[in-house]
């Protein structure tokens, strides 16, 4: 069988600015939120490694360009980095860094590949979380400011933007699970992160329209589909708000214009609601995206709690549901995380019918993998059938999404080379091409190659 796509269907990759630029203290860059951790508390980073040099994206990136176009692709994500564009956070501009930017938008459009620009992927400037990072009001006026500075410089060239990718993940890692700096464990503090960054996404949104420019603006989410361990009336519930605080809690703002009314009973209930001040809801309903980026990595299965939380004590999201390891489960050893291929055909198949159908793309799916080098054959390539295995299986399921109608305009896989990871440093690999740390040299993988041919052929047998 021959799965065909569509004549435009963008073939891609992701990465982030923090992940891939290095030189993270050089050319006027100040320090985000991840330079500063790693500066106090290096332990907490996979072999001790952190972000001052990641894939030397910021010196290679011309080279790097040559390969992404080798790669087959027609676009590309990566994120503008606020504490290198704006060092103060909402003062003066770094001209370096609008160099940089500028010349990479420029190379990207030189080679045919669309750059599609994040504003935000967890790197907070370390002087805006001096002032309370996304739990003050000023700092998310600082963020809209930085934002329409995006804009401006650079949005006669870029046409598609996002104003974060996975805006759950720092109120997870950063304010619920001790993951990420602040590493702050307050239930209620990290709904009003929450609520403040949708509350950024809207008025960035409103501006970007009002601007005219003709692009399209949006949001990446990491959509997790949320299975329940059974049709157990206790185990519907538990999955429901799961569903409702880790999924829906931005979806539905954002491509609604507003929270489900739910959630905000579950909130009350459990007295969590963030400051509402006058205005938010209007702003809210303005926020609503030309485009849904969905980040795929793995299922949330759910059960219901053992013992029940008594009202009064919940103190954390799994007070109201618990994790469910489902026997038999295909599992990514490196990573821990369950394969579930199908679960891309649940999310595309989930937005067509409860979310009319929005526009979106697959911003990242992928599967990092520990110890590649075992794989490196005598040519010097990793011979990496895991992964094309990986990205087939899943884009077998978006076609049958396709088939049936969805909006899904196109795949990119997490990430066009092996970057720095958050906590796991390199210890699981990603990319398309190889990286080797001891001297920065890039050498495309079998995977790199394969996705380039599909690209090319605009589908596979
Ligand atoms: C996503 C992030 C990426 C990337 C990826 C892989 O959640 O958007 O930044 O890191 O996950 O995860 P990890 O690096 O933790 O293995």
């Amino acid at each position: 069988m021959k799965y065909q796509f569509p004549d435009d269907f963008w073939w891609g990759s992701a990465t982030s600015a923090t992940q891939s630029e290095g030189a993270s203290l050089q050319d006027g860059k100040s320090k985000n939120i991840f330079d500063y951790w790693y500066e106090i508390e290096p332990e907490r980073f996979h072999g001790q490694i952190g972000p001052e040099n990641t894939s030397t994206f910021y010196d290679n990136y011309q080279q790097d360009i040559l390969l992404l176009k080798q790669l087959g692709h027609n676009t590309f994500r990566t994120s503008i980095s606020w504490s290198r564009l704006i060092p103060s956070g909402d003062g003066e501009l770094n001209p370096n860094a609008v160099t940089f930017y500028n010349s990479m938008i420029d190379n990207l459009l030189a080679n045919g590949i669309t750059p599609f620009i994040n504003l935000y992927h967890f790197d907070m400037p370390l002087c805006m979380q001096e002032r309370g990072g996304w739990e003050s009001r000023a700092v998310v006026d600082a963020y809209v400011r930085y934002a329409n500075i995006c804009f401006t410089l650079f949005g006669d060239r870029v046409k598609q933007w996002f104003t974060f990718n996975e805006p759950i993940v720092p109120v997870e890692a950063g304010y619920l699970g001790d993951q990420h700096y602040p590493c702050v464990v307050d239930f209620k503090r990290a709904v009003t992160v929450a609520y403040h960054c949708v509350l950024a996404h809207a008025k960035v949104v409103e501006n970007y329209r009002e601007l005219k420019q003709g692009g399209e603006i949006g949001i990446i989410l990491n959509l997790t589909p949320t299975y329940p361990r059974s049709d157990h009336p206790a185990d519907l519930v538990a999955a429901n708000h799961a569903d409702l605080l880790l999924n829906r809690s931005f979806l539905d703002p954002v491509t609604k214009g507003a929270y489900p009314d739910e959630l905000i009973r579950l909130l009350r209930d459990h007295d969590l609601l963030p400051a509402i001040e006058s205005g938010d809801c209007e702003l809210i309903a303005s926020g609503v995206i030309d485009l849904l980026g969905v980040n795929y990595y793995q299922p949330r299965r759910v059960q219901a709690k053992e013992n029940p939380t008594p009202q009064g004590q919940v103190n954390t999201p799994e007070d109201l549901f618990s994790f469910y390891s489902m026997p038999g489960r295909k599992i990514n050893p490196h990573r821990g995380w369950e394969i579930y291929e199908k679960g891309l055909y649940d999310i595309l198949t989930n937005l067509r019918i409860n979310y009319g159908n929005i526009p979106c793309y697959i911003s990242e799916n992928g599967m990092g993998v520990e110890g590649e080098e075992q794989f490196i054959t005598t040519s010097g390539q990793v011979d990496d059938e895991y992964r094309i295995e990986f990205i087939r299986d899943h884009l077998k399921w978006l076609h049958q999404a396709l088939q049936e109608g969805s909006n899904c305009k196109g795949y990119h896989l997490w990430t066009f080379i092996d970057c720095w990871s958050w906590l796991n440093a390199y210890k699981n690999r990603y990319g398309f091409v190889r990286l080797n740390l001891a001297d920065q040299t890039r050498v495309i993988k079998k995977s790199g190659h394969w996705f380039a041919d599909v690209a090319k052929q605009k589908g596979f047998n």
